[in-house]
């Protein structure tokens, strides 16, 4: 069994990124190149064979590879992004994922981002944000409810993604920022409160048992430390500037060929 990333290279125009939440700053580019290059190693570094798809460049947020999947066990699901600017992402993605899984198609009027998709085990949550919609969700229980799958939806207010508010810290922990999302929603997984002075800290990649986690938010990765959830530190600040997290610059899955 191995484990598979997909990464996608920065594109030229990110500068000309989707912002929802936050006021455009200026993105040096090759800094943004050299800090999503280190992630990439990071990846590799945790055991994870990385599949390195070019640049798209007229595309400014396809570095942001989670949006266009989501990747099940049994079936991936290639989503419909919620802005339109994004939707050319998914096909070679798709074309990509077709030797791994069998593929579903989001279609319309659903939108979704992967963004806004957290699986543990067999329930799966679905951010209700700007990008991802109610018809989505619909066909999400609908086609993935025959794989033993439940689908909640959850409430986002705030920020972009449900996975801007909750991620998995470990197979049975969730590390979240209660400002916006219901943390009651996941109060039968161990959780940890994100720093209230680090509003973005909800956003971990769990790696088998290791977490890549910004270098930006020292206080909650102090709170993971005691809780003795084992870090790996990277910087990605550029991406942050385009409203990217740890999360969104890749597709992690296990191919078990
Ligand atoms: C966007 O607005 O679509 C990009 N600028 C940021 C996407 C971040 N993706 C993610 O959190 N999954």
């Amino acid at each position: 069994m191995t484990q598979v990333a997909i990464t996608r290279a920065v594109s030229a125009s990110l500068g000309q990124c989707e912002l929802t939440h936050q006021a455009r700053q200026s993105i040096d580019l090759d800094l943004a190149r050299k800090q999503h290059t280190k992630y990439e190693a990071c990846l590799e570094r945790l055991g994870c064979k990385v599949i390195y798809l070019p640049e798209l460049p007229n595309h400014p947020d396809a570095v942001f590879v989670e949006d266009t999947a989501i990747i099940l066990d049994e079936i991936a699901v290639i989503t419909r992004p919620g802005a339109i600017s994004r939707r050319e992402e998914i096909e070679s993605v798709a074309a990509t994922l077709l030797p791994f899984r069998g593929l579903l198609q989001i279609e319309a009027p659903g939108t979704l981002d992967g963004g806004d998709v957290l699986v543990i085990g067999k329930d799966i949550y679905v951010g209700l944000s700007s990008r991802s919609n109610k018809q989505a969700v619909g066909q999400m229980r609908a086609r993935i409810a025959p794989f033993g799958y439940r689908v909640h939806s959850v409430e986002v207010h705030g920020c972009l993604h449900l996975k801007s508010a909750v991620t998995t810290v470990s197979a049975n922990t969730v590390l979240v920022n209660p400002s916006w999302i219901d943390a009651h929603l996941f109060e039968h997984y161990e959780v940890i409160d994100i720093h209230p002075s680090e509003a973005f800290a909800a956003n971990g990649l769990l790696i088998g048992e290791t977490v890549i986690y910004p270098i930006t938010f020292p206080r909650t990765a102090e709170q993971l430390d005691k809780r003795g959830i084992r870090i790996e530190p990277v910087d990605l600040s550029e991406l942050a500037k385009a409203e990217g997290a740890v999360t969104c610059c890749s597709l992690v899955f296990t191919d078990s060929n």
